[in-house]
């Protein structure tokens, strides 16, 4: 039966259920720090590689104890972690335990990596993590697509992934709710005008909606469904992808948007966590890069598995090749921009624009929200991943 757990019955449950932990005298800190669930680190006292993650899901937001969700997106984690980590898994942490009842996961610890969102706020580069994350989401997306597996397979999976309530979370905060005076915004009261602009604007909503449309109806591989800066852990030598609560079958771009969104964001902010120019530039530069390789790494790699792996006739072709790809880039960049918009003012918003001071934070959100509105109105025009880094660059 499910019982919310704390620092005490957390401790006995995994010395109960973890073989590795049983003889280990223990100890157990919250680590909580995302808007869902509960999360849990248990570690031996004598040896620090001795350790685990449990996280638990809880009846409510546990940001906003008056929202209800489902507990079953645990098991939509589990899943995605099991079946990404069989195609990937220098990728994703193992999973020890997982209970039904319970509502939880057991799952291997990290404590030498960083999450990938408080690195780039204070100045950290990793060389290999737009390459990670574009080989990441190209092995996995198309390992999970139609290009890939057998129809039967691939309806079972869709099947599988159907996460009604994680998905409603993203269609309003990410497709709705910044277009309309929704009481959940958190508008600040300098960028009013420049809100009421956007809702105004009847052209941006049509392509929000047919972005939201494709969110909703295409089924296209098994994607995380949030995979922002706070859902990749980082070191010197690896990537590891967590949080797939919000996994399901959706549009490919989704994930890619995600992750360019979050890095825009860290892009536009880095004026307000640098002072020194230089290294600014240089951290500026980098950003730009990541968002490059990324796209660069999943291109080739995409490429290569297709070339390798596609079996029927009509699509053994690379006019629908390059066409399929083409279109994976602009629907990624139309994500992006919402992604950017929701985490402007938003109900959740991100700490790179929220650590900015007051006076300094307007600069930020409205240069943000003017090339998220570009980005939106000119993302079926860019051919190439060098056009969407000169508009992301020209600095509104
Ligand atoms: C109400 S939940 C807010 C956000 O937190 C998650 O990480 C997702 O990004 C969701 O949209
Ligand atoms: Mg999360």
């Amino acid at each position: 039966m499910y019982k919310r757990l704390n620092i005490c019955t957390a401790l006995d449950y995994v010395k109960e259920h973890i073989k590795f932990l049983e003889k280990e005298d223990l100890i157990c800190e919250e680590i909580s720090d995302g808007n869902l669930n509960q999360v849990f680190r248990i570690k031996s006292k004598e040896d620090k590689h001795k350790s685990v993650i449990l996280k638990q899901s809880l009846p409510t937001l546990r940001i906003d104890e008056t929202m209800k969700l489902c507990l079953e997106r645990i098991d939509i984690e589990n899943k995605y972690l099991r079946d990404q980590g069989n195609l990937v898994p220098k990728f994703l942490p193992k999973v020890y335990h997982y209970d039904g009842n319970m509502y939880l996961i057991i799952m291997e610890d990290f404590n030498e990596h960083i999450i990938l969102r408080k690195e780039l706020i204070s100045g950290k580069k990793y060389e290999h993590l737009g390459k990670g994350i574009g080989e990441f989401l190209a092995k996995t997306t198309f390992c999970n697509s139609d290009l890939y597996l057998d129809p039967l397979k691939k309806k079972e999976k869709v099947k599988m992934y159907i996460n009604p309530e994680l998905c409603r979370i993203t269609e309003e905060l990410v497709f709705v709710n910044p277009y309309y005076n929704c009481p959940k915004n958190k508008i600040n009261p300098w960028l009013e005008p420049v809100v009421q602009e956007l809702i105004n604007d009847k052209r941006l909503q049509s392509e929000v909606s047919e972005l939201r449309e494709e969110f909703m109806t295409k089924a296209q591989s098994l994607i995380h469904g949030d995979l922002h800066t706070g859902s990749i852990l980082i070191n010197d030598m690896e990537l590891k992808i967590i949080d797939g609560e919000f996994a399901f079958y959706g549009p490919i771009g989704f994930d890619i948007g995600a992750f360019w969104a979050n890095i825009i964001l860290s892009y536009e902010s880095q004026n307000y966590h640098r002072s020194n120019l230089e290294e600014r530039r240089e951290m500026e530069g980098y950003l730009l890069n990541v968002i490059r390789d990324m796209w660069n790494v999943f291109q080739r790699e995409f490429i290569n598995l297709w070339e390798r792996y596609v079996s029927c006739p009509i699509m053994m072709n690379n006019i629908y090749m390059e066409k399929y790809i083409l279109s994976i880039m602009q629907s990624s960049i139309g994500y992006a921009a919402c992604k950017i918009i929701r985490r402007i003012y938003g109900l959740a918003p991100v700490i790179d624009i929220t650590l900015i001071e007051e006076k300094e934070r307007e600069d930020v959100q409205k240069k943000s929200i003017n090339l998220a509105r570009k980005l939106i109105m000119k993302r079926k025009e860019l051919k190439h991943i060098d056009e969407f880094i000169d508009l992301i660059e020209e600095r509104n």
